[in-house]
């Protein structure tokens, strides 16, 4: 094996803190010696150079899902040095950079509406709700980039189930958490915040809809939704709105916050469909961070199961 130099690690090889200690541990185990005797202080820098990695704790993953893709999963630098989070800032570097000291526990998050048994949830309950998987999906942002990310969590529908919706509940409206203090620099990104979205319940209720706790085994990092966000795959990724607080069920259709800022730009449904351009970007291919080449973006970004919950509803409509 050629040994790098600590200095000439690409920064896409950076490992979170806990995942290298904990593959410290399992050498530890296998080969009956202490870890840090195996590895020394040499080795231990090769594979957590100093560079400062926001890393969170690990979380214990009790499956690998079936909706897992096979394809290679990005870098965990550039999934969380590349980032959408305006009240963080607008610049795609921002988040990791002014997110650092946002508080992120305690937090708790309020279930309400139209449901039986309103209830707020710590996120320390959400996460006990239902065992948690890791699942590997493709996200498209509508800007033409895409990643591949192990996100943890498990199906939304699962805290559906957990306050009984009504039957005059329709969709369910998402809120994200905002501080003016702590994000100073949401008042010059240019939309209303907080941070609002939406989805019809039976869009919700897909096993796909993931609420998500963590990403590459560990809690989320603050620039990607700490700690605890949506992750939609088959849509755009601003529909995977961050950092929740507040989850309403409704009879009408919910605001959006892209569709509220520019609603030809941003339909409610924000399905990925490379068959309708978004006015300012295409949409028929896009660019996986890291590579050179664009490759051809699909039909509900290849998530064909969800196609039932659109038919017969006209998709250039309904963007
Ligand atoms: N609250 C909030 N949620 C948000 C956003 C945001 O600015 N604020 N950006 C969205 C957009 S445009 C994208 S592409 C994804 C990016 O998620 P990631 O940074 O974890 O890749 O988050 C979405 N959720
Ligand atoms: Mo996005």
């Amino acid at each position: 094996m050629l040994i790098k130099r600590v200095s000439e690690i690409p920064s896409s090889e950076v490992t979170p803190k806990w995942l290298y200690l904990n593959r410290r541990k399992f050498l530890a185990g296998a080969l009956g010696v202490t870890a840090g005797a195996l590895l020394g202080e040499s080795l231990k820098q090769l594979a957590w150079p100093s560079q400062k990695v926001l890393a969170g704790s690990k979380l214990n993953v009790a499956a690998k899902s079936p909706f897992s893709t096979t394809e290679q999963v990005t870098p965990y630098n550039d999934v969380t040095h590349y980032n959408n989070f305006w009240e963080f800032g607008t610049n795609k570097e921002d988040p990791a950079k002014y997110a650092t000291n946002f508080r992120t526990s305690p937090w708790s998050v309020k279930v309400f509406g139209l449901v039986d048994k309103p209830r707020t949830f710590t996120v320390e309950e959400l996460q006990q709700l239902a065992p948690l998987e890791e699942r590997i999906y493709r996200h498209r942002c509508v800007e033409g980039w895409s990643i591949v990310v192990p996100w943890v969590g498990y199906s939304f529908s699962a805290l559906l189930k957990e306050v009984s919706p009504q039957p005059k509940a329709k969709f369910v409206a998402f809120e994200s958490y905002y501080s003016p203090g702590q994000m100073p620099l949401g008042s010059h990104a240019g939309i209303e915040l907080p941070y609002v979205e939406g989805l019809r319940l039976d869009e919700a209720m897909h096993p796909l809809a993931l609420l998500c706790f963590g990403m590459y085994g560990g809690t989320l990092p603050n620039q990607d939704g700490a700690p605890v966000r949506m992750v939609l795959p088959w849509k755009y990724g601003f529909k995977s709105i961050k950092s929740l607080v507040k989850i309403k069920l409704v009879e009408k259709q919910p605001p959006a916050t892209w569709n509220l800022a520019n609603p030809p730009m941003y339909g409610f449904y924000s399905n990925v469909n490379p068959n309708v351009d978004n006015p300012r970007y295409s949409q028929a291919k896009e660019r996986r961070l890291g590579e050179f080449f664009r490759r051809p973006t699909l039909m509900f970004n290849g998530y064909d199961q969800v196609a039932s919950l659109y038919e017969g509803m006209d998709l250039k409509k309904y963007f």
